[in-house]
């Protein structure tokens, strides 16, 4: 019984303990600004295939919201701008967003 209860009081510890995060993957976006929510800072963006480094590809191309980590490439984006950016996911909880926005001609 004793040794029950220390091995609940472990893995209640266990539970409670945060994942170790890791540095998060990277990997090149481009696409074209569908919509923004500025108030959120999420950007609505077609985007083409993403590869990963493996050359595979990881994502088809598809219209989803991101995140925006960058308030000033935030600044310069509007709907129909075609942009270039790193697209940033944490493995462990598979949190996203996109960074260092380089807008394209
Ligand atoms: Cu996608």
């Amino acid at each position: 019984m004793r040794y029950l209860l220390l091995f609940l009081i472990l893995l209640s510890a266990c539970r409670r303990s945060e994942p170790v995060a890791g540095p998060p993957d990277v990997y090149q976006l481009s696409g074209e600004i569908v919509k923004l929510n500025a108030d959120k800072k999420i950007a609505t963006i077609k985007h083409g295939p993403i590869k990963a480094a493996d050359g595979k590809v990881w994502m088809e191309a598809m219209t989803m919201e991101f995140p925006v980590r960058d308030a000033a490439g935030f600044a310069k984006l509007s709907p129909g701008v075609k942009l270039k950016a790193k697209l940033y996911q944490q493995p462990v909880d598979f949190d996203y967003w996109v960074a260092e926005i380089e807008v394209q001609p």
